[in-house]
């Protein structure tokens, strides 16, 4: 018997693309047959009070080159997730765990997944690293 291929999704602004991102990345699309990344678009990233280094169009670009993702959409809502579930027919809704518990409220459509997030890296730590050398470098 067939089984139906199981999507992935994930959401993030993956600004300055780095390994913390590539082990969410290929961890998540390992627990299916597809993964589709959301990647935050410039006016939702304001939003969120990032300010981002690179454009949307650069940062979509740099997922989508990832060879661990099939799909790249924009995420322009923090609403938007449900609407996207059920259009992609996603099985599970991955999330680092700096999010743990924040979207449970998806687990009546999909299985929701919050994997661990690599430690010691970030966007910010990476930029205020390259601005002030004598901070910790990341690991
Ligand atoms: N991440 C990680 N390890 C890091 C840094 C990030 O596992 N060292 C994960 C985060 O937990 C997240 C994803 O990589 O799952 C993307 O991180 P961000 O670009 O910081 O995304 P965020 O601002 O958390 O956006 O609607 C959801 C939001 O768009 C999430």
């Amino acid at each position: 018997m067939s089984t139906r291929a199981k999507t992935v999704i994930t959401y993030g602004t993956f600004d300055l693309f780095h390994v913390g991102h590539v082990r969410l990345l290929e961890r998540a699309r390992s627990l299916g047959d597809r993964l589709i990344v959301a990647v935050s678009e410039d006016s939702f990233n304001e939003g969120k009070g990032k300010k981002s280094y690179s454009s949307y169009a650069d940062r979509s670009q740099l997922v989508a080159a990832c060879r661990h993702v099939d799909l790249v959409i924009p995420e322009l809502t923090w609403e938007q997730k449900r609407e996207d579930i059920i259009a992609h027919n996603v099985d599970i809704f991955v999330m680092g765990d700096d999010w743990q518990g924040k979207f449970d409220f998806l687990n009546d459509i999909c299985e929701v997944v919050y994997l661990s997030r690599t430690p010691e890296i970030s966007s910010s730590l990476i930029k205020s690293h390259l601005k002030n050398p004598a901070t910790p470098a990341v690991a």
